[in-house]
């Protein structure tokens, strides 16, 4: 990686540990002109600042409005990026995503969107804390691919419940659920019978098109 890449990333980090929405916006825009993946850029840069500042409220240093102004940093950054983000066409199918019930955070469902968006898949954001209900109906209504996230452990149950409840309507064999979010990790995906599980948004359409055989 060159002095000046790891010079952006670096800012790109620092704009959201620090909250400043003009640095993140300055420093995204530094990063399309030199060329560098919007994608790297969020994932390399931005996301390790809001990592870099979760370890600051686990040690107390941070509390939930500096959360919050890191929040607003981070997403000052993905809207100079987003329109960078390569745009495969449409065509892909119908995805949901939404943060399961009694959990608010959707930064990471932000992402899965947008590049699930990228992708070609037709996506409605359910929002977050989705009633289990909701996301049935959305099957009911025609989604093929369900994304589920959830950063808390403590709401971590409510994917699996989803998924209970498209059985018992008769609906699971029609689509395919792919969860996600910090504390989610393959072997609980399989304990709940999901189909797929990543660590990384920007992954998610990569791997709900093997599993339908949708090629690249
Ligand atoms: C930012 C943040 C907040 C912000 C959220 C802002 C927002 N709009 O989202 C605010 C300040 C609002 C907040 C509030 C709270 N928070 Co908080 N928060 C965080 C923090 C620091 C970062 C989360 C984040 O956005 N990371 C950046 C994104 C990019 O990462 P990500 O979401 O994990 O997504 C990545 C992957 O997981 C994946 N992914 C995510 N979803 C999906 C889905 C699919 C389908 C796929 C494929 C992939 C995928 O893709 C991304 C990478 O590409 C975490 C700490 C941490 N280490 O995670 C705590 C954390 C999640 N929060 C925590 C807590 C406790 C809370 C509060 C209860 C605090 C309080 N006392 O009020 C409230 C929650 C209220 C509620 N009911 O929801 C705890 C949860 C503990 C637990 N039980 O599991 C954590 C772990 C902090 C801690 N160490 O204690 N929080």
């Amino acid at each position: 990686m060159s002095e000046a890449e790891r010079e952006i990333l670096d800012d790109l980090a620092r704009s959201v540990l620090d909250m400043d929405e003009d640095l993140a916006a300055n420093a995204a825009q530094r990063a399309i002109d030199a060329g560098m993946d919007a994608q790297r850029a969020i994932t390399e840069g931005l996301s390790r600042g809001m990592e870099a500042a979760g370890k600051k409220y686990e040690e107390e240093e941070y509390f939930v409005p500096e959360l919050l102004l890191c929040s607003d940093a981070m997403y000052a950054g993905v809207e100079v990026l987003r329109p960078h983000i390569v745009h495969r066409g449409g065509g892909r199918g119908r995805a949901v995503v939404g943060v399961v019930s009694g959990d608010t955070h959707d930064i990471g469902k932000n992402l899965v969107k947008l590049f699930m968006e990228a992708a070609g898949f037709q996506v409605t954001d359910l929002g977050r804390d989705v009633p289990i209900e909701k996301f049935v109906e959305a099957v009911r209504d025609g989604a093929q691919y369900v994304c589920m996230s959830t950063l808390m452990t403590t709401t971590m149950p409510g994917m699996e419940r989803v998924i209970q409840r498209l059985k018992e309507e008769g609906l699971r064999d029609r689509v395919k659920v792919i969860v996600g979010g910090a504390p989610i990790s393959q072997a609980f995906a399989n304990k709940i019978g999901a189909d797929a599980y990543s660590a990384s948004a920007p992954d998610a359409p990569a791997v709900l098109m093997r599993l339908s055989a949708i090629p690249a």
